[in-house]
């Protein structure tokens, strides 16, 4: 069987494949991800399917040893928007264990657009374009730019920069989360974050600003100072901080790490990399609901460099489609990374510029919905012609 042609799937398409149990198996050249779950359908075929299929999901039986063919492939994602659900029994069988949870899975891939809202009522449609969050350390010691944007003035300029450049976002961070480092406390956080939030506040009265912390006291003074989304590596791990998102109304954005950054390092081994950041992130986001959080109001990500081995950064991205599954807007975080560095040779973080935007460009297209970036407006040129692109195929044939 010839393997599924699935780098020619607009990320924003989803389709799903159903398969006789079994065909996966047979066929271990079928890259994994696809999109979603495998299903294997019980004795009796379709018929027997325990659930009713949502709208939109096309069913490919495939009897025989043809397979599900690339031509087969297009002709589904030609139709419409759909849930791919397909890939060899490892990795998928994580992703839906059971009839229900793919039933779940089923229904959450249905759920278009992707949308990020905010405290004021106002939205992002996340199915357009990837939005870019700019980064602002006002720390000494972040790994590519500490030092740099210290006082107000150097802050204000840069933020400047990164709104002219086209950022959508400015994240403010008071703690380097670099592997290593140690952590900040939280008066010495806040008085870093607090008055640079209050004066981007200030100078820039609509623009979106998140506060870059895992720390619920600091965040809340950052939102009373301005800020409109808490971006928290911990993903929650202080109790009040999920509490305190969903008073304010604002969104977050829910971050997967082993450990603390001092130790994370010594933690990259997964027996299932993608299968267990899935579950992590989706516990998750079960928690940031059960704290009375919105869905439209949870962005996730799974942490690149922390906790992961360089190869297990370069996995994620390459498998991102199948957090997508997950029905949450995924945030990615790939700029000036070591494992940049190690691809390319390059060891300056700050020299990373042309794997940052090529990391950049993969996620994209891999369906990353916000862009954590260093290099605002080299990074907005590179999306807009990947974007450009992604839309014009299967429109035109490209
Ligand atoms: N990476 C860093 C910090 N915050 N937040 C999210 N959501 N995702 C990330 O990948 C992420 C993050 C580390 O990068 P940086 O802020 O540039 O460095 P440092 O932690 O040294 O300040």
């Amino acid at each position: 069987m010839t393997a599924l042609a699935w780098d020619l799937l607009e990320p924003a398409d989803v389709a799903a494949f159903l398969v006789p149990e079994g065909l996966i198996d047979r066929a271990p050249e079928v890259p994994w991800p696809c999109r979603a779950a495998r299903l294997e359908l019980p004795p009796g075929g379709m018929a027997a399917l325990p659930f009713p299929l949502p709208a939109g999901v096309v069913v490919l039986e495939t009897p025989g040893s043809g397979g599900i063919t690339a031509a087969g492939a297009q002709e589904a994602v030609a139709a419409g928007p759909r849930a791919v659900v397909a890939g060899p029994a490892a990795g998928l069988a994580q992703l839906a264990r059971a009839w229900s949870a793919l039933a779940t899975l089923l229904t959450r891939l249905d759920r278009a657009p992707l949308i990020l809202r905010f405290a004021d009522g106002s939205a992002w449609d996340l199915s357009d374009r990837p939005r870019l969050m700019a980064i602002l350390n006002v720390t000494p010691d972040s790994f590519s730019d500490g030092g740099l944007h210290e006082t107000p003035a150097a802050a204000l300029a840069h933020a400047e920069r990164c709104f002219a450049e086209g950022a959508d976002l400015l994240d403010v961070g008071g703690e380097s989360t670099r592997p290593g480092a140690a952590p900040v406390d939280e008066e010495a956080e806040s008085r870093r974050v607090v008055p640079v939030v209050a004066a981007l506040r200030a100078r820039f009265p609509s623009a979106r600003l998140s506060v870059d912390t895992r720390r619920a006291a600091v965040a809340r003074r950052a939102l009373e100072a301005g800020a409109d989304l808490i971006n928290d590596v911990s993903a929650g791990a202080d109790p009040a901080m999920l509490p305190l998102a969903a008073e304010a109304g604002v969104p977050v954005a829910l971050m997967h790490m082993r450990g603390e950054p001092a130790t994370m390092q010594r933690h990259t081994h997964y027996a299932d990399l993608v299968g267990e950041i899935a579950e992590a992130l989706e516990s998750a986001a079960g928690r940031a609901r059960e704290a009375g959080i919105a869905d439209d109001r949870i962005l996730l990500d799974p942490g690149l460099g922390f906790g992961k081995s360089a190869e297990g950064n370069e996995l994620l991205l390459r498998q991102l489609g199948a957090l997508r599954s997950l029905g949450s807007p995924l945030l990615i975080g790939a700029s000036r990374k070591a494992f940049l560095g190690r691809l390319t040779g390059v060891s300056d973080p700050a020299a990373r510029l042309a794997g940052s935007l090529a990391a950049a460009v993969v996620a994209a297209l891999r369906g990353a919905a916000v862009l954590r970036v260093h290099d605002v407006g080299a990074t907005r040129e590179a999306l807009a012609v990947a974007v450009a692109l992604r839309r014009a195929r299967g429109t035109d044939g490209c």
